[in-house]
């Protein structure tokens, strides 16, 4: 599906606003400073596309951003968000992989919707999720109680939640949505009773934390890529919070009893194994909570980047 397979396009956005503690919009930096591109380039051979930037996207805040629908900022995300569907597009659509460092979960609308479009135009081909997440973020506006939206993008990007023209995330257009039929979860064990409802109404396939018990990571990952088919092309949406506490301990939501570092680099490595990876956000860590697991937080974000990205032990 990668007309360029060796070219990276990166997006890096320091936006929270689909959430309510600041912090994730320092995120990218962090990741970068890490050395998570000098390693994409020197040591797994991409050549990167990036303007260099982290987004904040400050043009784009409004100066009055009522709750609206239950949703907090539903302004801001919906302006920061389209602009980002728009840069990811164009990677995508030039055949890049296109890789994009959050910011909280909510950016997911952007990125999803421009990979989306991008392979609907390219391959006239539909493209799967897989979401590895501790929740579900699949709450329509009506079905949540926090309001956060980072808890809402899969409502948005299934037509689940839908807006029209002139409202917030009125922009978001079939031809840039995704079929609950391809979205596959892994890691869940955190999902509110309303979500629940949806994943079962419409039979949407989910990997709780009790399913990588009873299975393995392994016959996990193998049945959510059975689930998506062969010659599907896949966007990985990874939130380490999926990751337990003990390696990621610096988001904004952390849930016990979460995924092993290994076990969420495992993912990330069978994902890439598929060839068939197009895109990959990494989102949710906050380095200022938590301090003293920044380091580590920051670190296993970086593992699973490069595990998708084709980084093997051997
Ligand atoms: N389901 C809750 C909590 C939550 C969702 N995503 C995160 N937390 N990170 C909500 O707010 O919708
Ligand atoms: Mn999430
Ligand atoms: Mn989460």
């Amino acid at each position: 599906f990668l007309s360029k397979p060796n070219e990276l396009g990166l997006v890096a956005v320091g936006f929270s606003g689909g959430q309510c503690k600041p912090g994730t919009e320092a995120a990218p930096m962090a990741l970068i400073e890490s050395g998570l591109v000098d390693q994409l380039k020197d040591d797994l051979k991409y050549s990167i596309y990036y303007d260099g930037k982290v987004h904040a996207y400050g043009e784009l805040m409004p100066d009055d951003d009522p709750d609206y629908r239950n949703m907090k900022k539903p302004r801001a995300v919906s302006a920061v968000t389209k602009q980002l569907s728009s840069q990811v597009y164009e990677h995508a659509r030039d055949g890049r992989f296109v890789l994009t460092l959050g910011g909280d979960h909510s950016i997911a609308i952007g990125t999803i919707s421009g990979t989306a479009k991008a392979i609907r135009e390219r391959l006239g081909r539909d493209m799967a999720v897989i979401w590895v997440d501790a929740h579900a973020d699949i709450n329509t506006p009506e079905t949540s109680d926090s309001g956060n939206i980072h808890g809402m993008p899969v409502s948005f990007l299934t037509g689940l939640a839908k807006e029209s023209e002139d409202k917030p995330f009125g922009w978001l257009k079939d031809d840039q949505r995704i079929s609950v039929s391809k979205l596959v979860y892994i890691g869940l064990r955190d999902v509110d009773r309303g979500e629940k409802k949806i994943l079962r109404d419409h039979g949407i396939k989910a990997f709780s934390m009790h399913d990588v018990d009873r299975h393995g990571i392994g016959r996990v990952v193998d049945m959510a890529l059975g689930w998506i088919g062969r010659d599907t092309p896949i966007h990985l949406s990874f939130d380490v919070d999926a990751l337990d506490p003990m390696w990621a301990p610096s988001t904004g939501t952390p849930v016990r009893g979460g995924l092993t570092l290994r076990e969420g680099d495992f993912i990330a490595e069978c994902v890439h194994e598929t060839g068939n990876l197009v895109a990959l956000d990494l989102v949710e860590v906050n380095p200022s909570l938590e301090e003293h697991g920044a380091p580590e937080t920051v670190r296993a974000g970086c593992s699973i980047v490069r595990c998708a990205l084709g980084d093997t032990l051997l």
